[in-house]
């Protein structure tokens, strides 16, 4: 084995071994073709580390999480504490894995991201659950409506804007589905006890190591979920050789095999019959290996090798929603995997994980280099009560980034509210996409962190919900196109969710298809295919911008309008809550942009400018609100998580304080009364608001309110419970801090360090990416430039606004310029 060094005091500053991330030395590597190496110091590591197994907190954690599951929806804690808060996630988009890192007892919790209970097979389940001609009822309701009869809309409206399907929370799960873990892996050893224990993750390789000693000698685990080879690997090593006992468990209908030389553990989900199959193959250095039903055994090797494949048959194709046999994918997977030995399997993953990882590096500022050498919960702790830890705000950003690699990978589903690390059968909010933001703030980094590839599956997704949306936009509207409402899943659901007895903002969300589309949008305005632009972005923009057209309603004064409208759960039906026409004005002025580029004209795109026209401007209230509704009923005192009206501000590109300051200071108002603390996602959301209102101090309280309310030791974001979409808020809130591009969608400006909170006085970044194309690094001083380098992948004109002036730079494709 490879000299296994053990670093009970690593330090980030002075470690000149394997241990110092790549990213670390590009960093350098760039900065000394900068001539600026000595202000190196105080750049990122990218390990997290922790000097105890996940299960070693004595926190609650069950052997099997599903066994004691929770059964609320909304529970706001995992039944597996050490899960939550200690486990370490692996990915590669497809499947992924919980790492608890434990020593006698190696757990690891596995998924699947298309292992779902719910849709064909699920008795029940149709594909069109959207309730045949709600649209009738439409006149009435909006009459009701402008009478100011807010009972009669509720009645009406409860009862036809709906799904169909049982009003009960628990039937609706069993045909809408949930995301379910497939279930454990179990390593046993001999090694009952360890000294010099230390388990880490390294985000710049996507590797996790646990090191320890045993009676004298050096170990080390190392297991990674590769991308290219589609498969997870776990290698044992060590200076002495070991005994192991390798099981699974799961709470599916499955059951252990022996394949000649290949453990199986396949069989199919009960509720809906989907198939699951999992083949574990085994290399070993010297000793024996038995493979047989219960798992695999292995005696005195000195290296033993687990090659695991996991898959389901689904395919995203609707109506059948299945694909090629489970099985047939994984042997033809671990066929091809095997074919690589350990060495290869791991150069080969971190090569494609460091091609993307890898663009990015960061340095926010100086950590005390005792306070860098600590594991990173006790740093966690530390920088809630004292100073902040520049550091661990640097691996927090790329954790974020590390997270959507892992959770969504060109040819997966898009990251779910759990991105795909579920450890239960009735995940809290079934683990769902959620499209009134949870979905959509997933993958808010992918463009400025220099990610756009992984937002490829959001697209996809997008494009399927396109065809089944067309029965949603059909059935509530009569309207063409398609769109989609609060909640989704992996089989094409668009219909509101079922039941009359919840209040419609948590059911009823049909401009949902029209944020969803500003995000095809900001597809081609990072990467700039045209081709893509055409044949896939433009029929998705096309049908969500003739479904506004056809749904809006012409309220009395002329103004255009979603009538009858919720803001996101909460508040009363409206004539048109401001996020509805925001998100329409978005999606339209997206596609009236494409139309130019691609040369589209005629009777379909000017309805689209006719429309944008005439729709509800925004309005500012008494208290001196941006009004989140239609009428002037905001309570200055409400702190509700969901400030949806602020859409125009982040993520769209409607509300800036260069451009329109009068809407800026009625959105700082409205961001001001509703304060700074919140859920998870929340928080996140309004670290991106402060940040679009330039306000780098503001930005900063919310990021640390994030840190300390939101964030748990395994880094990873709380509701509560644990979900995703808070890392991805949070990150690419603190890339919005550092470079904005969003005045025009396909680029053109570009302003640097334009929320820069005084903490972060002195630091570079290296590879952020703003729209049209370009690619920033930069480095800052006391607050300001010092020196930069803008390189542009496509031809174009480009102001850059720094240090309170502006320079303009027009650049060929391929071309770079240093300022
Ligand atoms: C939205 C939020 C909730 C939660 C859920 C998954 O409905 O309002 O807070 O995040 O999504």
């Amino acid at each position: 084995m490879a000299k296994c060094v053990i670093y009970v005091g690593f330090n980030a500053y002075t470690c000149m071994t394997d241990m110092m991330s790549n990213v670390k030395k590009q960093a350098m590597r760039w900065w000394s073709v900068m001539g600026c190496l000595a202000g190196v110091a105080g750049a990122e590591s990218q390990v997290m580390w922790y000097a105890k197994p996940a299960d070693g907190y004595g926190l609650k954690s069950p052997l099997k999480a599903w066994t004691v599951e929770n059964q609320s929806p909304t529970a706001k804690a995992n039944p597996d504490q050490a899960w939550e808060k200690y486990a370490l996630p692996l990915g590669n988009g497809h499947m992924g894995a919980m790492m608890y890192g434990g020593v006698e007892l190696n757990r690891i919790q596995l998924n699947e991201s298309t292992l779902w209970a719910g849709g064909p097979g699920a008795k029940g389940w149709q594909q069109n659950l959207n309730k045949p001609d709600a649209y009738r009822y439409l006149p009435e309701i909006r009459k009701a409506l402008l009478d100011g009869d807010q009972k009669k809309v509720k009645e009406l409206s409860a009862e036809h804007l709906r799904g169909l399907g049982p009003d009960d929370r628990a039937e609706i799960i069993k045909i809408f589905g949930a995301y379910q873990t497939f279930g454990e892996i179990y390593i046993k050893s001999s090694h009952k006890e360890a000294s010099k224990y230390r388990r880490e993750l390294d985000l710049s390789t996507g590797v996790h190591r646990v090191r320890y000693e045993h009676g004298g000698k050096e170990y080390e685990r190392t297991a990674f979920c590769s991308y290219p080879d589609r498969c997870m690997v776990i290698r044992y090593a060590g200076e002495a050789a070991q005994d192991l006992e390798f099981s699974m468990a799961s709470p599916h209908e499955v059951k252990g095999t022996q394949d000649g030389k290949v453990f199986v553990f396949s069989g199919k989900v009960k509720n809906n019959g989907l198939e699951l199959d999992c083949r574990v193959s085994v290399e070993h250095e010297g000793g024996s290996v038995s493979v047989s039903d219960a798992g695999i055994s292995v005696k005195g090797s000195k290296a033993t090798t687990f090659t695991l494949v996991l898959n389901t048959n689904y395919a995203p194709v609707v109506g059948t929603w299945r694909g090629e046999a489970a099985a047939k994918r994984s042997k033809k997977q671990l066929a091809a995997a095997v074919s690589h030995d350990f060495k290869a399997l791991k150069q080969r993953h971190v090569e494609d994980h460091q091609a993307l990882h890898g663009r990015v590096a960061i340095d926010l500022g100086k950590t005390d280099p005792k306070i860098a050498a600590l594991p990173t919960d006790e740093r966690m702790q530390l920088q809630k009560k004292g100073k902040p830890d520049h550091d661990l705000e640097e691996l927090y950003f790329q954790f974020g980034r590390y997270l959507l690699i892992g959770s969504s990978r060109d040819g997966s589903l898009p990251a779910n509210l759990q991105g795909l690390w579920c450890n239960e059968m009735v995940p809290a909010w079934r683990s769902d996409y959620h499209l009134n933001i949870n979905l959509q703030m997933n993958y808010w980094p992918s463009g400025p962190c220099n990610l756009i590839e992984c937002q490829r599956p959001l697209i996809d997704y997008t494009e399927t919900l396109s065809k089944t949306g067309t029965a949603a936009a059909k059935a509530y509207f009569n309207a063409r196109g398609w769109t989609a409402n609060l909640t989704s899943n992996i089989w094409g659901f668009t219909a509101p969710n079922p039941g009359k007895n919840r209040p419609r903002y948590w059911a009823y969300f049909p401009l949902a298809g029209a944020w969803l589309t500003t995000h095809a949008w900001e597809q081609y305005a990072f990467e700039g295919d045209k081709r893509y632009l055409e044949e896939k972005c433009w029929p998705i923009m096309a049908g969500t911008c003739d479904f506004l057209v056809d749904s809006f309603y012409k309220l009395p004064s002329g103004e255009m309008s979603s009538t009858p409208s919720w803001s996101p759960e909460h508040g009363p039906a409206s004539l048109g809550a401001t996020c509805d026409i925001a998100m329409a004005r978005e999606a339209l002025m997206g596609a009236i942009e494409a139309a130019r580029i691609l040369g589209k004209e005629g009777k379909q795109v000017e309805d689209w400018k006719k429309l944008k026209d005439q729709l509800v401007d925004y309005k500012v209230g008494k208290h001196g609100q941006l009004q989140e509704w239609y009428e002037d009923i905001d309570n200055p005192k409400d702190k509700h998580r969901h400030l949806n009206h602020l859409f125009g501000l982040y993520p769209g590109s409607q509300i800036s304080v260069a451009k329109t300051p009068e809407l800026a200071k009625a959105a700082h108002v409205s961001l001001t009364q509703r304060g700074d603390g919140a859920t998870g996602w929340s928080m996140g959301w309004k670290l991106n608001f402060w940040a679009r209102m330039q306000d780098g101090d503001h930005a900063y309280i919310l990021m640390r309110n994030l840190f300390k309310k939101g964030t748990n030791p395994n880094l990873l974001d709380v509701h509560p419970p644990f979900q995703i979409d808070g890392n991805f808020g949070g990150c690419a809130g603190m890339a919005e801090m550092l470079l904005q591009s969003h005045y025009h969608a396909e680029g053109g400006e570009l302003e640097l360090i334009p929320a820069l909170p005084k903490e972060w006085h002195t630091g570079f970044y290296k590879g952020l990416r703003g729209r049209g194309g370009y690619t920033v690094d930069l480095e800052w001083k006391q607050g300001e430039v010092s020196k930069g380098r803008l390189s542009a992948e496509r031809d174009g004109k480009v102001t850059v606004h720094f240090n309170g002036g502006s320079k303009q730079f027009d650049l060929k494709a391929g071309e770079s310029v240093s300022f």
